[in-house]
């Protein structure tokens, strides 16, 4: 329906953020690595883990050199915005720019059937990049296996590509550093420039020990046995991560690359919150769900190999504003695409993140979250606000509702189908063949 798409038209026109002169273009023409840090959360990063006898163990010593270099943008008020659709959401998410469902997955319901304007396609047409998802779980979960094909992806490396047994695997697939490891036999078959995502498992719930794994990283010691597996998990998945740098490094790919990393949702819920209050210095029986807002911070990393403009960075954004970032630091105008994040480094951007899980929003002074006010500074509940206070409390709601109904109206209504003429062709599904391997 053509009105739709006039409205959502006139969204992306009014809410684009204008690029960053200081920083657009400097990542022009490098691969793209995309590491999919899973179920992994911000204040992992520079925590350090208390043993049973006191000794500090620094959890994720490579993921934290990263969030410190100046080669790396690190944003430590990013926020996931998922909802049932979990990994799938994010990846809907980071690549599409727009949400998930309010409900279920939107790769298994409309994966396999919507029009999209993802990145893959978006850089394969004009940027002639060859792209690829690197995955050590079965091809049909999430329905990758067919979302994939109409987001562009020339190739997905499944698990059929990877030596699996199980003795290096579990139930989600094949454990991270063998998973890196193999990858890189395909991807050196790789035309250059590549757009490329490595998703990985390890860091998975229940977070359990396995063989050849965090050889002894310290579990916690709460009552809560996935609360306590979650850091040694996590210290593996860093490991895996460094090990996968050093092969960048040594290639020499490292330094014609922008890799980004980021984690995609929360790993311990909010039911089991409370029982992680001590280990982060907070009270458990003053926990409340100010705190659990807090928590949905997950990182969001962009390495640019060279650059000394690297900084840690304060914007309140979420995963729908990775595209626009990205797209931007590649030098693409991306003004007329189906995107509705900002640019988390343009100085327009609106510091105000919608929640998918609530449908609440999180901004620099006030947060709403499961139906509540806090300052996001301090955390004081604020339940009779002045009138001041309650026009920018509406004035979120309103924009956070109206992103959301932009996001449904493109996914439940397939409106990429009527998008107008924006430079590029439609993306044809039948193209790809994910059994066939490199060609
Ligand atoms: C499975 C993996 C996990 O292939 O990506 O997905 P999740 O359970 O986190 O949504
Ligand atoms: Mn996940």
């Amino acid at each position: 329906k053509p009105t739709d798409v006039a409205e959502v038209q006139k969204y992306i026109a009014d809410n684009y953020a204008q690029p960053n002169p200081d920083t657009y273009g400097i990542a022009k023409g490098r691969n793209v690595i995309y590491i999919h840090l899973e179920s992994f959360q911000q204040f992992l990063i520079n925590y350090k883990l208390k043993d049973k006898n006191g000794v500090e163990h620094e959890v994720t010593p490579f993921l934290n050199s990263l969030f410190s270099s100046k080669e790396t943008f690190a944003f430590d008020n990013f926020f996931h915005q998922v909802k049932a659709g979990k990994t799938s959401d994010a990846e809907t998410l980071m690549e599409d720019s727009f949400f998930g469902l309010s409900q279920g997955s939107f790769f298994v319901s409309n994966g396999g059937k919507n029009t999209f304007q993802a990145a893959p396609d978006i850089l394969g047409q004009v940027g002639g990049y060859t792209s690829a998802v690197f995955h050590g779980n079965v091809g049909s979960f999430w329905n990758r296996n067919e979302t994939y094909k109409r987001l562009g992806y020339d190739y997905f490396f499944d698990q059929t590509y990877f030596d699996v047994d199980k003795s290096n695997s579990f139930q989600y697939g094949l454990h991270d550093k063998y998973m890196f490891g193999d990858s890189i036999n395909y991807l050196e078959h790789l035309q250059q420039p590549f757009y490329t995502k490595f998703i990985t498992v390890s860091n998975h719930y229940p977070y359990v020990q396995f063989e050849g794994g965090e050889a002894g990283f310290p579990l916690a010691n709460t009552k809560d046995d996935t609360i306590n597996g979650y850091f040694a998990t996590a210290n593996y998945l860093d490991t895996a991560v460094k090990e996968f740098f050093d092969y960048l490094k040594a290639s020499g790919v490292y330094k014609n690359s922008v890799i980004v990393l980021y984690g995609d949702h929360y790993g311990i819920s909010n039911s089991r919150n409370p029982d992680l209050a001590e280990l982060l210095g907070k009270d458990k029986e003053t926990w409340s769900n100010y705190d659990n807002a807090m928590l949905q911070r997950v990182p969001y990393m962009i390495v640019v190999p060279g650059t000394d403009k690297g900084h840690v960075d304060h914007t309140y954004g979420g995963e729908v504003d990775n595209l626009p970032t990205l797209m931007h630091l590649l030098g693409i105008n991306n003004s007329k695409y189906p995107e509705l994040g900002q640019d988390m480094l343009s100085p327009q951007h609106k510091n105000l993140v919608a929640m998918r899980t609530t449908d609440n929003w999180v901004s620099p002074d006030l947060t709403s979250y499961a139906g509540r006010i806090y300052k996001t500074a301090t955390g004081e509940e604020i339940t009779n606000p002045d009138p001041a206070t309650k026009a920018v409390i509406d004035a979120n709601n309103k924009k956070t509702e109206k992103q959301l109904k932009i996001s449904d109206a493109i996914t439940t209504g397939d409106l990429l189908r009527f998008w107008p003429d924006d430079g590029l062709k439609a993306e044809d599904p039948t193209k790809y063949n994910y059994t066939k391997g490199l060609q």
